[in-house]
Parts: structure tokens; C-alpha cells; sequence
């Protein structure tokens, strides 16, 4: 069964998609298993084509929009009872990187580990990190980066906070995929999740 949502998202195939995501969903399948072994399985069989040359940009980004569609079924299932704000925590991909796939699940599974979370986006400067850490009185800031030519904007972004004072004040978590954890220790980063559920999870206890 997942490996029909896994197909419908190499498909390209918004709608099939999201009738595998209900059916799955109906016979009781775990939602994260959904994303894990369904959505990001399929994710990742086009990421291998992309890299391989068999598959190109417009396919990648139907292939990403089905995945959303789909996300966009489990969410509700997920975020089930209200769960007190732990605080803010602030979130986007850094300066130079459009890729906000991974971004967005890590985002989902904050909000339902309790953070309010604000979404920066993607390409975001090491000073709109700042402010956004500023202004939202945050208590957490997000970096995600799937470039080895951008991961090193992380690097910046922790300078930056420093600079402005507020690197004291937030916990700092990376991800994505050409980054480690000895990259995080490395540039000074308080963690590094793997995924998402990870992310969420070293987020609670970091902030505890
Ligand atoms: Co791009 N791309 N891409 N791409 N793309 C990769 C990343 C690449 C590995 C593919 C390849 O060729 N091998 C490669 C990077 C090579 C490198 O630097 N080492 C690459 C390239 C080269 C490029 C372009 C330069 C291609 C070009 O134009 N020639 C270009 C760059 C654009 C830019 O950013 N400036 C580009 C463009 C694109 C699209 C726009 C077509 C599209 C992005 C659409 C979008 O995001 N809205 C795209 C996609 C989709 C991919 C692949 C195929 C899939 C990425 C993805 O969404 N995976 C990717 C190949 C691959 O990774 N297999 C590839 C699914 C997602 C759930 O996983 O993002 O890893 P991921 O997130 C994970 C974890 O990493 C972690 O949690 C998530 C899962 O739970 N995580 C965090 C992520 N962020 C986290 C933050 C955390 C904690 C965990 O804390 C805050």
C-alpha cells in the first residue's frame, strides 16, 4: 500500500497520490510511516533520477507538488490535540538554497511537538535570520540546507547571530542533507537531526 503512494509520487500524479495517502490512511497505516516509507520514499527514487539525468526540473517540482498534496492529508492526522507552545522557534532555508521539502516537514513536526513556528522560507540572508530571531523573540532558529555550496551560509548565519547579540538567547539546529553532525559542531551549531521527527525531538530537549 505505501508503495503505491511511493509510486504515485514518481508518477508525478497529484491526484493518485492523494487517494493512496486516504487509502493508506484508512487501513490504519501509521501517518509517518506514510511519509517516511510512501512520500519520501518516492521522493527519493526521483531524487536518484534527477541525479542520474533521467529526470529533469519540471518533473522534480510535479513530483515535489504531489508530495505535498499529500503531506497536506496527513498533517491533520498528526497535529491531533492541542499542545501548549513550548515558544518560537524560527525556520528557513539558507541564502542561495530554493530546496524547501525537507524544510516544511521539519516545520510540520515542530508545530506538533509544540513550538509556534514561523516559516522565514527559503533563500534566507543571515541578517533576516536575525531579525526574524529578533522580532519573534524566538527561542529556537532552524537552518536547513541541501547544497554543499550553500551548507557554509549556516557558518554565517551562526556568525551573524553572534554579532547581534542573540546568539545566547537560541538554540541552533541544522539539517539537510550534505550536513552532519561534525558539520554542526564544527560551525558552532547546537545541534543535527538526520530528519525531521529527530529534529523535532532534539528541539524538545534542547529547549528543555
Ligand atoms: Co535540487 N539538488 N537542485 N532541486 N534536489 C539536490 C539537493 C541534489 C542532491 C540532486 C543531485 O543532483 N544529486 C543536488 C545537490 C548536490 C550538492 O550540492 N551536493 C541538487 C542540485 C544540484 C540542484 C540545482 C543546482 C540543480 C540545477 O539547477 N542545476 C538546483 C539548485 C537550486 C537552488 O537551491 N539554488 C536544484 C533545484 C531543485 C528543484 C527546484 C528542482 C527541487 C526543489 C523543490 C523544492 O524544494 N520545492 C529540487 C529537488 C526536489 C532536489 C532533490 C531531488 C530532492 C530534495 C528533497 O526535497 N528531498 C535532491 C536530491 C536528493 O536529496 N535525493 C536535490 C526530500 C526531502 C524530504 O528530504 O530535503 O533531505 P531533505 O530533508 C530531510 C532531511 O535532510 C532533514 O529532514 C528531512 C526529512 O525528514 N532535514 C532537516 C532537512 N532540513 C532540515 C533541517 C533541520 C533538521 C533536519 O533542522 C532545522
Amino acid at each position: 500500500m505505501l508503495n503505491e503512494v511511493a509510486s504515485a509520487v514518481q508518477a508525478c500524479d497529484e491526484e493518485r497520490v492523494k487517494g493512496a495517502v486516504e487509502r493508506a490512511l484508512q487501513a490504519n497505516a501509521e501517518p509517518l510511516e506514510v511519509i517516511d516509507n510512501g512520500l519520501i520514499a518516492g521522493m527519493n527514487v526521483v531524487g536518484k533520477k534527477f541525479r542520474e539525468g533521467d529526470v529533469f526540473v519540471p518533473e522534480v517540482l510535479m513530483a515535489a507538488e504531489a508530495m505535498r498534496a499529500g503531506m497536506e492529508i496527513i498533517k491533520p492526522k498528526l497535529m491531533g490535540k492541542e499542545i501548549p507552545t513550548i515558544g518560537t522557534a524560527i525556520v528557513g532555508t539558507v541564502e542561495g538554497d530554493l530546496h524547501d521539502i525537507g524544510k516544511n516537514l521539519v516545520i510540520m513536526m515542530l508545530e506538533i511537538g509544540g513550538f509556534k513556528v514561523v516559516d522565514l522560507g527559503i533563500d534566507i540572508t543571515p541578517d533576516q535570520f536575525v531579525n526574524a530571531a529578533k522580532e519573534n523573540n524566538a527561542i529556537l532558529v532552524g537552518m536547513s540546507a541541501l547544497l554543499t555550496t550553500t551548507m557554509m551560509k549556516m557558518k554565517d548565519t551562526i556568525d551573524a547571530l553572534e554579532e547581534a547579540g542573540v546568539r545566547k538567547g537560541v538554540k541552533v539546529i541544522i539539517g539537510g542533507a550534505p550536513v552532519s553532525q561534525d558539520f554542526a559542531d564544527d560551525i558552532g551549531a547546537d545541534g543535527y537531526a538526520p530528519d525531521a521527527a529527530t529534529a523535532a525531538e532534539l528541539a524538545k530537549n534542547l529547549v528543555a
